[in-house]
């Protein structure tokens, strides 16, 4: 093959994020003349994670790793944006248990190593908009949830499925904080369609790499046409159930925040206009853009919603 390969810049000088975009770069040059040979990744990238990037991707331009690592929300090591980076190092991911149960002719509980080696993993590109008013573009390495779900044999009564973060206030400040920012365990959910959807992911990975502690290690989901609360971290427990589950910003102010929380530029937040973001990283003066309904993934979701009113069902 005549493209060179990203393995002659020496890794140890490479950052996750080189490594990524030269990929990206070298992938992009294939399609271009119509080469669609996989292109090799580079010797920075942790075996586990080799991926192929998937034909959901957006086209977009990824944020850089460094906006994405220390600009977060994980309520559990506090409630600045920094804050997850300077505190998230205290949690133990390994070795880590995810439990899927409730309303499954198999219930099981997975070892995330195993899993890891048991499904194919993608890279995928999605948006992701914070009900906050702002919006990233992240490379994810996961897989569809609909694999796990689809393991344990949901049984017909399931309808929902509900999401809990881990619960270890040794490990999570924010957790035995005097006045709590939430009730915890952290908890969401989806309607078992929408955690069906091919769109939807559970990540282990960023960049190419293992997921940060504090993007949610070592197993969190990503939602791209919900807002970015609704993509649970660090979760230990997966159950299928007849009721909608109690989701934890809901529960905290149930008149800012519904149960679908689906990006729509027409359906404000009480406190923030929803019309439009602010790409992060983009410097001091970037311009905010107009904001997506479903974040831009309409054509793929908004058959789920169909016949709802959305101002109602927000
Ligand atoms: N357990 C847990 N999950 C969480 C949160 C949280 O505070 N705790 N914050 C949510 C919010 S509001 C957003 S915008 C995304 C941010 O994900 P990121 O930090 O990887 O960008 O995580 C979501 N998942
Ligand atoms: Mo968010």
């Amino acid at each position: 093959m005549f493209i060179r390969k990203s393995a002659a810049v020496r890794s140890s000088e490479i950052t996750p994020q080189e490594v990524f975009l030269e990929r990206r770069r070298l992938i992009m040059a294939a399609a271009a003349v119509g080469i669609s040979a996989a292109i090799p990744k580079g010797g920075a990238v942790a075996a586990a994670l080799q991926a192929v990037e998937s034909r959901y991707s957006t086209d977009e331009a990824p944020t850089a790793l460094k906006h994405i690592t220390n600009y977060n929300n994980y309520y559990e090591f506090g409630v600045g944006k920094e804050d997850p980076a300077a505190n998230a190092h205290t949690l133990t991911t390994k070795p880590w248990t995810l439990a899927v149960d409730g309303l499954a002719a198999r219930p099981t509980d997975f070892h995330v190593e195993d899993l890891l080696s048991s499904v194919a993993l993608e890279e995928r590109i999605y948006r992701l908009r914070c009900v906050e008013g702002w919006s990233m573009v992240i490379p994810w390495v996961g897989f569809p949830l609909s694999e796990v779900l689809g393991r344990v044999e949901p049984l017909g009564s399931a309808r929902y499925v509900a999401f809990e973060t881990v619960l270890r206030p040794d490990e999570m400040p924010g957790q035995r904080a005097f006045l709590p920012a939430l009730e915890w365990p952290y908890v969401e959910g989806l309607r078992l369609d929408e955690a069906m959807h091919p769109l939807t992911i559970l990540a282990v990975g960023l960049y190419g790499e293992t997921l940060p502690n504090q993007n949610g290690a070592p197993i969190r989901l990503v939602v791209p046409w919900k807002y970015g609360f609704k993509s649970i971290k660090s979760i230990v427990k997966i159950t299928l159930t007849e009721e909608q589950p109690v989701t934890s910003w809901n529960r905290q102010n149930p008149r800012e925040y519904g149960f679908y929380s689906n990006v729509n530029p027409e359906v404000d937040h009480p406190r923030w206009s929803q019309a439009t973001e602010m790409p992060i990283g983009k410097g001091l003066f970037a311009k905010r853009k107009p904001t997506l309904l479903f974040n831009g993934y309409a054509d793929e979701v908004a058959g789920l919603y169909a016949g709802m009113d959305l101002r109602k069902f927000f």
